[in-house]
């Protein structure tokens, strides 16, 4: 969201889903859709069997990857390296759009400049990727009538996912993939309403509608409505929530739907962290590990088949959710449970039903304005911006960039020198291994929504290790190992997987009553953004001993 942001002034996916089917070459940048974003992945594959390419941009051969006609199987960390690689090949192979650099963008001499240095052989040196794989995604990119390039937790959770991002837009801004249909930039997001999060303002420097808390005039408009005056400083991003904790200046925190004992790198501080507040408030569906640190539970939510409201996608599509069964004892939908928790700080909030609730939000974000709760009804769902109900916006982002008029252009699009850096932790004699965390198909998350499925065909948590690796420590499947990292370790049994390279090694984070894998992850965290470094760690493996087997 933060590089999109910075390049083109909206945090959201450029592109809708369908337009997948429209591109010539689409390319997944550390993102395993086909497991993770399974809705989304159809659509490309659509695009597939029509003969688009598809190009696999992961450390891992993953699920994904290997529906790919090419996988340029990269080394963690070494994104920036490949971007700034093949935006130097699209120069000089003649490929750049002169027309959209010059009408739309800014920076371009200084870009050009930075990526010299990353010749082909330099590129391929430091990425581990052969130069002729670099060379073809280059020139199948730049070539494309239309590109796709979607990105998620590969390109983010990094120390410098926002730079990572940025080097990614570079290649759009080059070529002109982006602002017309079928091509753009696609960010997946992780869970349903991930998007509608951030867009009802759900992030520390914005009110709903992106509007910034530091601008006064979007303020004033939120104080005459809401009675109150909206405090004009940007808060606290969670990363920076837990520095703020360790310093003493944040005593009390009120944790709705989300699970930080569990998902928080360096899991032990956070444990710590969250165990010193003065007062831990959880609102959950679960007691989970979080709620059991809590001072006051309340166990009242009901699910989202119970709860009336809307959810907005990743193609920036709010879409109603319609309650479905009653929920089970005395659940009661989310909003009911914060609208008495806001009576009982004194405000009088009183809302006959749903739709005045958005009523009130199309009445403060304009990119809501259109959206009525009838139309929602009716259309079956309405992406952003609508900014009025006759409006019709297409369903792509950043088409002004290609405009004529000037006016109508607005702000160019700038590109970014961007510097690649390696992973925060460096790998050493004593934790030479390359652990990388991440997702499995039939898991979710922490584990709290999945942990009572049960199948045999089900995995536990396990050390995924490379053939390489596993002769040359002796190990075999099922065995049972230590995992150590410089903050902690965890025990877990062997799975030789011949998706990962020599020296890299994958654990997911769903199972953490039996493997608490954020034991080990680093938490390094992108200044800009507040993700941590989750796919990053260095870590050792030892034979615990020799008949030891799960
Ligand atoms: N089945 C299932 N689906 C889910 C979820 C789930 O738990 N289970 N969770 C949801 C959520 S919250 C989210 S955010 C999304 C996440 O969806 P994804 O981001 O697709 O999932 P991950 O497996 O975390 O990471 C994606 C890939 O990044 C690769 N990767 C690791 N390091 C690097 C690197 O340095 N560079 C590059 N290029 N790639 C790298 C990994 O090998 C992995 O294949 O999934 C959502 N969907
Ligand atoms: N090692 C490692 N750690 C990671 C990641 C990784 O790739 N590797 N990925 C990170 C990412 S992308 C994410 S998103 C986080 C996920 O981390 P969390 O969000 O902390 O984990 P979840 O298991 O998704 O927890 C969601 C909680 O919301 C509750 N819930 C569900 N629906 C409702 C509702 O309607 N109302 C209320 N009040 N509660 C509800 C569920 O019961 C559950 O307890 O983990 C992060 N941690
Ligand atoms: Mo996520």
């Amino acid at each position: 969201m933060v590089g999109l942001a910075t390049v083109f002034g909206a945090g959201g996916g450029t592109s809708s889903y369908d337009e997948a089917e429209a591109a010539d070459v689409i390319v997944m940048w550390g993102s395993n859709a086909r497991i993770a974003h399974p809705i989304f992945f159809h659509h490309v594959l659509k695009a597939v069997n029509r003969g688009a390419k598809l190009y696999v941009v992961d450390p891992r051969r993953s699920e994904t990857a290997q529906f790919a006609d090419r996988w340029l199987g990269l080394h963690v960390g070494t994104d920036i390296a490949l971007a700034n690689s093949i935006g130097r090949e699209i120069i000089h192979s003649d490929l750049t759009c002169e027309d959209f650099i010059g009408r739309a963008t800014s920076g371009y001499e200084a870009y050009a400049a930075s990526v010299e240095e990353w010749t082909l052989d330099r590129g391929s040196e430091v990425t581990g990727v052969p130069a002729d794989a670099i060379r073809e995604l280059a020139l199948a990119y730049a070539k494309a009538d239309a590109a796709q390039l979607c990105w998620t937790l590969g390109i983010t959770e990094h120390h410098n996912g926002v730079d990572n991002v940025l080097s990614l837009c570079n290649l759009a801004l080059l070529t002109g993939q982006v602002g017309r249909y079928g091509a753009g930039l696609s960010p997946l997001r992780g869970q349903n309403n991930v998007q509608g999060g951030g867009d009802m303002g759900a992030l520390p420097n914005k009110l709903p509608g992106f509007q910034d808390v530091t601008d006064g005039a979007a303020r004033a408009k939120f104080d005459s409505e809401w009675g109150v005056s909206v405090p004009s400083d940007n808060g606290w991003h969670l990363t920076q929530m837990f520095d703020a904790m360790e310093r003493g200046d944040l005593r009390s925190v009120f944790v709705i739907g989300e699970n930080p004992a569990q998902s928080e790198a360096d899991v032990s501080r956070a444990v710590t962290l969250l165990e010193n507040l003065d007062h831990l408030v959880v609102l959950d569906i679960h007691l989970t590990k979080t709620a059991e640190l809590a001072d006051v539970v309340l166990p009242g939510s009901a699910s989202w088949c119970e709860s009336d409201g809307t959810v907005t996608n990743s193609e920036r599509r709010v879409q109603r959710v319609r309650k479905a069964l009653d929920p089970p004892g005395d659940a009661r939908d989310d909003i009911e449970i914060l609208l008495d928790i806001a009576r009982r700080l004194g405000h009088n909030w009183q809302y006959a039903n749903h739709e005045e609730i958005w009523d009130e939000l199309r009445r403060l974000s304009p990119m809501h304005a259109g959206m009525s709760w009838t139309r929602l009804n009716d259309l079956g769902g309405i992406q952003w911006p609508c900014p009025s109900e006759d409006s019709l916006e297409p369903p792509y982002l950043h088409g002004r960039l290609w405009a004529d008029d000037p006016a109508e252009r607005g702000r160019p699009a700038p590109f970014s020198v961007v510097l690649d850096e390696p992973p925060t932790e460096a790998l050493s004699d004593e934790y030479p291994l390359r652990l990388t965390t991440g997702r499995r198909l039939d898991s979710y998350n922490t584990g709290v929504q999945s942990g009572a499925y049960r199948s045999p065909n089900r995995l536990g948590e396990t050390i995924d290790i490379s053939p390489e690796d596993a002769t040359a420590l002796g190990l075999s499947d099922g065995e049972l190992v230590r995992v150590s990292s410089r903050r902690g370790d965890v025990d877990a049994p062997v799975r030789v997987d011949p998706a990962l390279r020599a020296g890299l090694v994958f654990m997911t984070f769903h199972f953490p009553d039996e493997v608490d894998v954020n034991q080990l992850t680093i938490d390094a965290t992108d200044p800009k953004a507040g993700t941590a470094e989750f796919k990053a760690a260095a870590v050792r493996i030892d034979k615990l001993h020799d008949d030891a087997r799960i």
